[in-house]
């Protein structure tokens, strides 16, 4: 039977099937918030990496769970760097962070909320701030590029723009198995606070989920990556975002009053934060107090994401230590008092900045826009001619080709590509949006093999047939068809399983 024989052969050649991915680190200008703290993910670690793939769900938004908002809010800059890192296994960063397999585009939004916290996410207010689908001179995707960065999708979000909460929406869109129309979409939600005085506004927000957004059957999710011509390829959702002048006073917000840290929490671990306990000089009192640590100890297991509670480790630890000098009669403590648990922030080159194309303009006037510009607005990948006021976006390209590399010497080849250390360095000293050929030529050069890619259309859409069963699943299946006279009886026998490998990035 043809499925079976599929099924075989790529048990056989890939006995790896896809690891998916999850949003699982914010870090505001290169440094780490700490795993999974302000961010939201879907909660179960079994499922936490899936894809959100009905377009019409709720779940599109902020990914499944993402509707409830998590205790911690991170604070930002206007003009800051926020980057989002996905990994295969939120809790385990040796592993590569996204499966290669997984083709496909990029993109961040951003919506305007009034609690970072209590918003549903789903619904109106999202606008673009940056995306990157198929580059043909290198054939490489978004997924090729952040993958070679660590997993890591950087943005820069806009000086000017009006401060307050937002959420902050990383996706990828992974197309392997678009050709059946079923892309993958893999996202969450940062919750932050934009520091800022100025007044900028998107021109004009879609609805998540929403027909503006996405919807089944579209060329952005139902595309042949492996027949089609890749440079046609659309990303999903409308045109980087313009800005205008005019944000309402009322809807500023200038002084962020929810989701800080408290500032005696002296264990983090994701959202969750613990307290000293209470001082004790007698038995009843160490007692009571190492019980309390236990209590506060569930409570931080409780909440702990898919990305692990390694600081709840620390934290059961400490109450350990408070019952053995319990134990030990020294009554007088908690030992170590007030000692912070929450390691040092890691805080990390960034890397790849993926260049901006389109948006950013600046509506000279504050008016409501034309409709003939919402029009173009509103119109994938083109931009008005307006001259760019904002941030230092250059002149708006009118399509891929014109930023990239125009001859092949501008592109280095994969043999003379730098150590991804140097070429980070290098990086440093390059204008985010000034340089997009060199940053474009950057991620082309990093590459040091070809991308894997499944040997057929077939072979791909095999690869994820399945749901991602840590053991075998075993099935067999009987039937018979009648056809003109002849009945054809079969029988097949599926085996499905999932064997993650480590796989050194
Ligand atoms: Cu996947």
């Amino acid at each position: 039977m043809k499925t079976t024989s599929v099924l075989l052969a790529t048990l056989a050649s890939a006995p790896t099937a896809l690891a998916h991915t999850v949003w699982s680190v914010l870090y505001v200008d290169g440094l780490s918030q700490g795993d999974g703290a302000a961010i939201r993910m879907r909660q179960d670690p079994k499922f936490a990496s899936f894809p959100v793939e009905d377009y019409a769900s709720d779940d599109i938004a902020c990914n499944v769970d993402g509707t409830k908002g998590v205790n911690f809010v991170s604070s930002i800059k206007e003009g800051s760097t926020l980057t989002f890192e996905m990994r295969s296994w939120p809790d385990d960063t040796s592993k590569q962070p996204l499966d290669r397999p997984h083709h496909g585009p990029c993109a961040v939004y951003l919506k305007k909320v009034d609690s970072a916290i209590k918003d549903g996410a789903a619904g109106d207010g999202w606008f673009k701030l940056m995306d990157d689908g198929y580059h043909a001179d290198s054939d490489t995707w978004c997924t090729d590029r952040l993958i070679d960065n660590k997993g890591r999708l950087s943005v820069e979000i806009p000086k000017g723009l009006q401060g307050g909460y937002y959420l902050a929406r990383p996706e990828v869109v992974a197309l392997h198995n678009a050709t059946v129309g079923a892309a993958q979409f893999y996202t969450g939600c940062g919750q932050i606070f934009v520091e800022s005085t100025g007044d900028l506004v998107p021109e004009s927000t879609i609805a998540i989920p929403g027909p503006e957004y996405v919807t089944a059957g579209q060329s952005s999710v139902h595309f042949d990556i492996y027949n089609g011509d890749n440079s046609k390829y659309q990303v999903p959702g409308p045109a980087v975002a313009n800005f205008t002048h005019g944000a309402s006073a009322s809807g500023t917000q200038t002084k962020q009053e929810e989701g800080l840290v408290p500032e005696d929490c002296i264990a983090q671990n994701a959202n969750w934060c613990g307290k000293e306990v209470a001082s004790y000089t007698d038995e009843t009192g160490c007692w009571a107090s190492g019980e309390d640590c236990w209590k506060q100890g569930d409570a931080c297991w409780a909440a702990a994401p898919p990305t692990g509670g390694k600081v709840c480790e620390l934290w059961n630890a400490k109450c350990q230590g408070i019952n053995d000098g319990c134990k030990a009669k020294q009554f007088s403590g908690p030992p170590k008092k007030g000692e912070v648990l929450t390691p040092k922030r890691e805080t990390i080159d960034i890397g790849l900045i993926i260049p901006v194309v389109g948006g950013g303009n600046v509506d000279s006037s504050p008016s409501a826009p034309s409709p003939s510009q919402e029009a173009s607005s509103a119109a994938p990948k083109e931009s008005s001619a307006a001259p760019s006021a904002f941030p230092s976006v250059p002149a708006p390209a009118l399509d891929e080709a014109a930023y990239e590399p125009t001859t092949a010497a501008d592109s280095p080849s994969v043999t003379e590509a730098p150590s991804s250390t140097e070429a980070a360095a290098s990086f440093k000293e390059t204008p985010t949006f000034s340089s997009s050929v060199s940053l474009l030529s950057f991620a082309g050069g990093v590459y040091d093999a070809p991308a894997p890619s499944p040997a057929s259309q077939d072979e791909a859409a095999a690869y994820e047939v399945a749901p991602a069963p840590t053991k075998a699943a075993e099935q067999e299946q009987e039937g018979g068809r009648w056809r003109g006279g002849v009945v054809t009886k079969w029988r097949e026998h599926y085996v499905t399983e999932t064997v993650y490998v480590t796989v050194s990035a």
